[in-house]
Parts: C-alpha cells; sequence; structure tokens
C-alpha cells in the first residue's frame, strides 16, 4: 500500500493569509504544504474579478509589512488599489518568496480529520489524495463562500448568470444588454456604476438599501507615498499600537453631542470629502449611540437626496432599517449618481419581490423584465462559510458543524476547543473583518507561527484550547459586541443573510490593540488557556 504523506502543516488556501503563513513556516524550517482551491494564488482578489472590484483600504496599509524591502519596492498606482492591481501584488509575493512550489492548485479540501492515536490532521482533497499532517491552519478567508439565492426557475435562464464572488477570467462585455443586478451590498454597489456604462439597461434588484459614502480614489500622489514609505516601520507600529481596526485613519476626537451642531456638519462633510470608511471615525461614539449614530445616517441621507435627482428613488435607496455603520459601510464612485442615467432602473423587491427567473429574465409580482444577463450580487455565508463546508472532525468524531450548531465558537478566533492543532486565521472571534484585513492576518499568522517555534523548542507536539477559556472568550467577544450598535442590524456579521444560520454577532469588536494585547499575554504566559502536551506517536520531521 502506498505510504500517506506527511508534512509539518498543511495550510489550506492561498490569499493573502495562506501565503504569509507558508512563507512564516519555511522560515521556522518545517515542511508545508498548501492547498489552493483556485488555479493561482490571490484568494479573495482571485475570485471577485467583477467591474469596480477595489479595495476600501488605503493601498499604502493594505499591504503587508513583513518585509521591509517588499514594502519599499512595491508601487501601487491609486489610493485605493483595484482588484487586478491586488491581484498583481500576491503574484509578486508569491514569486519574490517563491511560495507556488508548495501550493496545490485546483484542489478542494473536502474534509480533515485528527487521528488522536497518531495525533495527526487527515487531509482529504476533493480529488481523493491523502496528506497527513502535524498541524492543520485553516487560511480560507471570511468572505469566500459565494450565497446564490436559490431562486425559482433559475436553471430555465437561457442568459448568462454571474455571481461577483466568482467572475470569469476572461473579459466580461456587457455593451448592449440588459442587464439585472441583484443585491446591493459592497460588490453592488461597486459593479452598477460601471455596469450602467457599457449596457443597454440595468435594472438594479434593491431588496435593502445600504449607507455608501464615497471613495475618493485618485492616482497615488507621490509625496503621499514617499511620506508612507520614508517612515514605514513607524507608521505600521503605530497601527499596532494605537488605531482600533490597523488602519491609520485620523480619528476624531469628540462625542458628537459634545459639539455644536453647524461644527458637527462640518466635520461630516470634511469626511465626506476624505472619502472612504473613514466616515465612521469623525466621532468617537458613533457605533456606540443611536442618537449620534442617527445624525451620521441623516448626513448620508441629506447627501442621497441631494444626488439623487428623482425623489421617488432618492427615497428608495434611503437606508431606514439600521444604524450607519452596523452593516458594513459600503465605499463607491459615483453609486448613486448612476440613478439619474436613462438607462437605470431601480426595482424595489420589498414592494414588488422577485417571483421567479424566467427562460428571458426575471419576474416580479408586478412585471416581468427581459435580461441578457443576470449579476448575482447577493453575497457570502460569511466567517464560518468555508470552514463549514469541509467536514472538519476534531476529537472523539466531534464535527465542526456539530460543534457549532448555534454558531461559532472559539478561543481567541484561533483555536476551537476539541480540535487540536487547528488553526483558523482570521477565524470567527477576532477582528478580522471589522480590522484592515492584511494587518490582522499579519498579527495571526506571527502569533501562530511564533506558537509552533515554541511547541517546537519545548518537544511538545499539540495544543488545544481549553473549554472553560473557549466558554469565557466567546462571553468576552458577546459582551464587548453588546456594548455596541453592531448586534442590532441584521447584517452578514450576524449571520442575518443565510436563512438558518445561527444569529451569533461573529467578529471581534474589542479593536486590535486590545486583543493584540490578549494573544502576546496569552502567549508569554506559556500559552493559558491551552492545553499543551506531547502525544505518544508522532510521525514528523520537527521533534
Ligand atoms: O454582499 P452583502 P457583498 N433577493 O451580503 C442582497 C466585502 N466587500 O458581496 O440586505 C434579493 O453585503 C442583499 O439584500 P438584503 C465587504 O466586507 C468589500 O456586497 O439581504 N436580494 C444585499 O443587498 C462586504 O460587506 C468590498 O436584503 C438579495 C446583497 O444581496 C462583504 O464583502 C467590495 C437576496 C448582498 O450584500 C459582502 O459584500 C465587495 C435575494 N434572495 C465586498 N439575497 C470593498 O469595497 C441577497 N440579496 C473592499
Amino acid at each position: 500500500m502506498e505510504r500517506i504523506r506527511c508534512v509539518d502543516v498543511v495550510v489550506v488556501g492561498a490569499g493573502f493569509a495562506g501565503l504569509y503563513m507558508l512563507h512564516r513556516l519555511r522560515c521556522l524550517g518545517l515542511t508545508v504544504q498548501a492547498y489552493e482551491a483556485g488555479d493561482d494564488v490571490g484568494g479573495v482578489w482571485y475570485w471577485n474579478r467583477y467591474p469596480g472590484a477595489r479595495c476600501d483600504v488605503e493601498s499604502m496599509q493594505y499591504s503587508y509589512s513583513f518585509d521591509e524591502d517588499l514594502q519599499q519596492e512595491w508601487r501601487w498606482t491609486e489610493r485605493y488599489a483595484s482588484q487586478p492591481e491586488l491581484l498583481a501584488y500576491a503574484g509578486h509575493v508569491a514569486d519574490r518568496f517563491d511560495l507556488r512550489r508548495d501550493i496545490k492548485f485546483a484542489t478542494r479540501v473536502r474534509s480533515a480529520r485528527f487521528l488522536e492515536t497518531k495525533a495527526l490532521w487527515e487531509m482529504v482533497t476533493a480529488a481523493g489524495d491523502v496528506l497527513h499532517a502535524r498541524f492543520c491552519i485553516m487560511a480560507t478567508g471570511c468572505l469566500s463562500s459565494a450565497r446564490i439565492p436559490r431562486l425559482p426557475g433559475m436553471e430555465r435562464f437561457r442568459g448568462r448568470s454571474f455571481h461577483t464572488g466568482g467572475w470569469p477570467h476572461e473579459p466580461v462585455s456587457f455593451e448592449g444588454e440588459r442587464v439585472g443586478v441583484i443585491g446591493t451590498g459592497s460588490s453592488g454597489i461597486q459593479a452598477i456604476p460601471l455596469i450602467a456604462r457599457e449596457a443597454a439597461n440595468l435594472f438594479v434588484f434593491q431588496r435593502t438599501p445600504n449607507f455608501s459614502v464615497p471613495a475618493q480614489n485618485w492616482p497615488m500622489p507621490e509625496e503621499y507615498e514617499r511620506s508612507w514609505k520614508r517612515d514605514y516601520p513607524a507608521l505600521r507600529r503605530r497601527a499596532r499600537e494605537a488605531s482600533t481596526s490597523g488602519s491609520l485613519t485620523d480619528p476624531g476626537q469628540h462625542k458628537v453631542h459634545d459639539i455644536p451642531p453647524q461644527e458637527r456638519e462640518q466635520l461630516f462633510e470634511a469626511r465626506w470629502k476624505k472619502g472612504g470608511v473613514y466616515f465612521l471615525h469623525a466621532f468617537t461614539d458613533l457605533l456606540l449611540d443611536e442618537a449620534s449614530n442617527k445624525e451620521a445616517a441623516d448626513f448620508v441621507r441629506r447627501k442621497i437626496r441631494s444626488i439623487v435627482k428623482d425623489a421617488a428613488v432618492a427615497d428608495l435607496l434611503t437606508p431606514t432599517d439600521h444604524a450607519i455603520g452596523a452593516k458594513r459601510i459600503c465605499v463607491d464612485t459615483d453609486y448613486y449618481d448612476t440613478f439619474n442615467r436613462p438607462n437605470v432602473t431601480l426595482v424595489d423587491l420589498r414592494s414588488d419581490p422577485i417571483e421567479e427567473v424566467t427562460v428571458t429574465g426575471l419576474r416580479t409580482t408586478r412585471k416581468e423584465y427581459a435580461l441578457d444577463a443576470i449579476v448575482y450580487a447577493t453575497g457570502y455565508d460569511a466567517m464560518t462559510g468555508a470552514l463549514l463546508n469541509m467536514e472538519i472532525i476534531g476529537r472523539g468524531g466531534l464535527t465542526l458543524q456539530d460543534k457549532w450548531q448555534d454558531g461559532p465558537r472559539s478561543y481567541l478566533g484561533m483555536m476551537v476547543a476539541g480540535f487540536p492543532n487547528l488553526f483558523t486565521i482570521t477565524g470567527p472571534g477576532s477582528p478580522s473583518v471589522l480590522s484592515n484585513m492584511i494587518f490582522s492576518i499579519e498579527q495571526h499568522v506571527e502569533w501562530i507561527g511564533d506558537c509552533l517555534g515554541y511547541l517546537e523548542q519545548n518537544r511538545l507536539s499539540t495544543i488545544e484550547a481549553e473549554a472553560a477559556a473557549e466558554e469565557e472568550w466567546v462571553e468576552h467577544v458577546n459582551a464587548v459586541a453588546d456594548r455596541t450598535l453592531y448586534p442590532k442590524a441584521a447584517s452578514w456579521y450576524t449571520g442575518a443573510n443565510v436563512p438558518g444560520k445561527p444569529r451569533v454577532f461573529m467578529p471581534y469588536v474589542g479593536g486590535v490593540v486590545a486583543y493584540r494585547r490578549k494573544c502576546d499575554k496569552v502567549a508569554a504566559a506559556g500559552y493559558s488557556g491551552f492545553t499543551l502536551a506531547r502525544a505518544e506517536v508522532a510521525e514528523t520531521s520537527m521533534a
């Protein structure tokens, strides 16, 4: 019988998390096998090729900091990087550190089972290949499991269908076509203005309006780039030590009601002009106090009404059911103005829901829309979807699906009791999606790398979260979230976008500084809250 190959670590995913993890593990002298479902590196930036896909964290900050030469040499061309540039950057990193040779592409992991007697993870791919590894690191991303709603008749549609999170690699033209976009979250809001410019007619099928602020994207000013590069290490350190999200955003110092209304308005206006998610940092209490939040929300509502010429359309585009920022704020270029175009129609699915997809388009309760293409911008089974799509089996046959049937539970968002030697990079219970993702990825990768180094030095072979520490962390994550407005909105942060998904606020809202302090404290105390042990049997190159 053929012997099963065994490595020290298996990494699932080759996006920004998987790439850096692989590099870090190699630096530790460990043998690594990475698996990636796509044909190349890049993760979310590999899949999301829809028109307008762009990051909304500034390029100078949405980039790796771990290698000074890399951050000095790479040149971003815009304030916010577009998807092609981000994908090129991921490719550059893979080349620079020669990472591809340890990544098996076009390979989806079907299951991961912890073999207790051997203290090994057994990985099985969709093609049936088997691999053993002492450690399994899930770098599977928070927004990687695309969700297409099951609409009656979908399979009949004779036109082209797309999901923003699985966009084709070849160019897609909508020139002269009748296009329907379903969904008005960040992806839809980025894609709609560009599709509108190309299509003959664009129908936007909106169920819930979202708050969006202008990106104010522009070509990278040379002096701005130079100022960052002059001081990169110090600025990165400041982001680590003195920011809530891992990005330097020039946070406001006041609560909304501490300053007079006229000044307030000026401050909101200044933030609007500055662009991007900075808007939510105008005041300190926007996500803590409903009255303060309402001031910000009303400002954006007035902006919508001032941009959109048709008052009835403006009304439909105006969010009224959630606090601004409690659902992920959207960042756009010309979104609201797009509804002034004669070829764009907003369809309100609240008053006129979709009944079915037909052979030639979509039928709502009131009307039939003939379409050449349907774009589903319908989001993700966020944070847990990619993990739960695999069969992950821990001690005693416990599946992650069972463990998380009432919502995700983990210690620090990195390890789950009952699943030894399994790490989740930016997992639920960590700042993840409420932070600059590359920033949080780096923190987790470095913490996990140090942890594996510690185990090696101390000749230990397993680490497992203790149930009590996990319980305490889950309670803390919930308690911190409950002090904010976040859990009140029906958002993907809480799983509300997926029918039947348990409603739990998943990311850690306590800020990256407090979070890092906790993780560092745990490590400094010899990994408090974890059980560390030496297994009887371990096939490893580490021991
Ligand atoms: O997904 P979403 P997304 N019928 O879940 C609608 C990140 N991101 O891909 O709200 C009709 O936000 C749904 O309506 P409703 C960012 O973190 C970042 O846009 O459920 N409509 C909603 O309007 C973001 O938050 C960038 O009523 C249906 C939309 O589809 C996250 O990814 C860019 C429907 C889904 O919105 C997800 O964004 C892109 C149905 N059956 C993404 N089902 C940056 O700018 C769903 N919808 C960095």
